[in-house]
């Protein structure tokens, strides 16, 4: 699993951006989930959802604020209860100590891109020399190495990559700074004629996505520049991370970086100009944090197949959610609208996935722990909401018996400022509701992909939203999710 990889930024789902022939080798390999979502777009909640196997309102972990509740039942424990050995290195996020691993090595909060400090099990830390994502897969693969061979595993792969302040290694920057992307269709889109939630987010590529904290540009370029110029807490967090570079990559790196700092002091572009160029930073050190993922994917494989294990290993790439790459002119995620809803994953299982298959049930993060549990013959626990997707991904039966999903994100007011919502998402129609300022809207997926168009008010839509929202009620009464949204106007 990584953290915040778009689906778009993988090249078995999308060739305009980036190619990435490690991760695509599952889907060669394998299947292709094209609409895979998440319940709750933001990472420790995906997370939780992950270990149990349960929407956010039942594992307690609604947003990244809260801290995991570790007495529960959790996917480790029931592997490590029937014998597994049990391993998790890399991202955790969840603040209380991982449980129900034989091994685990996590990264405090967000953990660093260059020389990463670990939390141990002893509860100690310590600095680990070079680049997160390389050092995660050494640790991994070291345990793999050093495990008992007569035993199954779970391993769980957690990178940081390619969260923001996007640092890549130098190969990689080296690779990219230079390569230019297309542009997403709404990229120049204003906030005209969408509801509130629309109007207060602070996602903005242009106004809110700061140069220097997100290590685009070195502030000393950008003192004089009244609009762009820093506080001293960018600074602070632009020295600390960039120090953390090993010379002399850090300094090929500030020389990089330094050619965007010259530009903008050349020619001092304002509104949509500077976004052009916000954009192509943005994707340029984003893509090439995820080129040293592939990377890095590719050398878990390798293992695997080196060391006769990729025959009888479901092996299952993710990331925690989507990511904004630019739409309506975003970076980030949160929201109910598909971008950042949707995840991407891909999952191969020799003998039991045919290759080159493409799956397209609505699948979703309550699936996860239900899945694997299923793929390892092991009892799913009536606690948990989600569905096996074993029967779709070996044929048994091609569609699932769930055609709908359920949606509430809660962290407000936080990062992004994106409102509280609830929601449902069906094959064709989504109905999102922001209670907190009673606004509906519903989108028609199929006419309107990208979302821009809210039909809450069409005539010709009343039959279609009194459906959505007796959808909407009866999921939220399946997953019991009463409490937070009150009663729906
Ligand atoms: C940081 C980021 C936010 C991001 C959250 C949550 N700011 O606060 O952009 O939404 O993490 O991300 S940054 O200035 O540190 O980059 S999450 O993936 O962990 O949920
Ligand atoms: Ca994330």
């Amino acid at each position: 699993m990584s953290d915040d990889h778009d689906a778009d930024a993988i090249s078995a789902y999308n060739k305009k951006f980036i190619n990435t022939p490690n991760i695509d080798r599952l889907a060669k390999e394998g299947m292709l989930f094209t609409r895979n979502f998440v319940a709750n777009s933001i990472c420790g909640p995906v997370r939780a959802t992950l270990q149990t196997g349960q929407h956010s309102h039942k594992n307690g972990m609604k947003d990244n604020r809260t801290r995991f509740d570790s007495t529960k039942i959790t996917l480790p424990r029931i592997f490590q209860f029937n014998g597994y050995q049990t391993a998790l290195v890399g991202k955790w996020h969840l603040q209380s100590y991982p449980v129900g691993y034989d091994y685990w090595k996590i990264l405090p909060g967000q953990g660093q891109y260059f020389e990463p400090r670990f939390i141990s099990m002893k509860g100690d830390t310590s600095t680990y020399h070079g680049y997160a994502t390389n050092v995660i897969t050494d640790e991994a693969i070291s345990w793999l190495n050093g495990r008992n061979k007569s035993k199954p595993f779970l391993l769980q792969i957690h990178h940081k990559a390619p969260h923001r302040y996007f640092l890549a290694p130098l190969k990689y920057i080296e690779q990219y700074h230079s390569k230019t992307f297309p542009e997403p269709s709404t990229l120049y889109i204003d906030t005209a004629g969408h509801g509130t939630a629309w109007r207060l987010q602070t996602m903005s590529i242009l106004h809110n996505m700061k140069l220097c904290s997100d290590l685009k540009v070195d502030p000393k370029y950008l003192m004089d520049i009244p609009e762009l110029k820093p506080d001293s807490l960018d600074i602070v967090y632009y020295n600390s991370i960039f120090n953390r570079i090993p010379e002399p990559d850090r300094n090929s790196i500030k020389k990089i970086y330094e050619e965007r700092g010259k530009l903008l002091q050349q020619l001092r572009p304002k509104g949509k100009e500077l976004l052009k160029y916000k954009y192509q930073w943005y994707m340029q050190d984003y893509l090439a944090c995820v080129a040293s993922i592939d990377e890095n994917v590719g050398r878990v494989l390798n293992y695997l197949d080196k060391n006769g294990l990729a025959k009888n290993t479901l092996v299952i790439y993710t990331g925690d959610q989507g990511m904004y790459l630019g739409e309506n002119g975003w970076f980030d995620k949160r929201w109910m609208y598909d971008v950042s809803m949707q995840a991407p994953m891909l999952m191969r299982w020799p003998g039991k996935i045919k290759p080159g298959s493409i799956n397209t049930n609505l699948t979703q993060t309550i699936d996860y722990a239900p899945t694997m549990l299923d793929a390892a013959s092991l009892d799913i626990p009536g606690f948990m909401q989600g569905i096996s997707l074993v029967p779709s991904m070996t044929g048994k039966q091609k569609i699932l018996p769930r055609n709908k999903l359920y949606y509430h994100f809660y962290e407000y007011k936080a990062d992004h400022t994106v409102l509280q919502h609830l929601g449902i998402r069906g094959e064709r129609y989504k109905l999102i509701y922001f209670y907190t300022v009673n606004e509906w809207e519903l989108y028609d997926l199929e006419a309107d992909p990208q979302e821009q168009n809210n039909l809450i008010k069409s005539a010709a839509h009343q039959l279609i939203r009194a459906q959505m929202k007796y959808e909407l009620l009866k999921l939220r009464d399946l997953y019991d999710d009463h409490g937070t949204a009150g009663e729906l106007h």
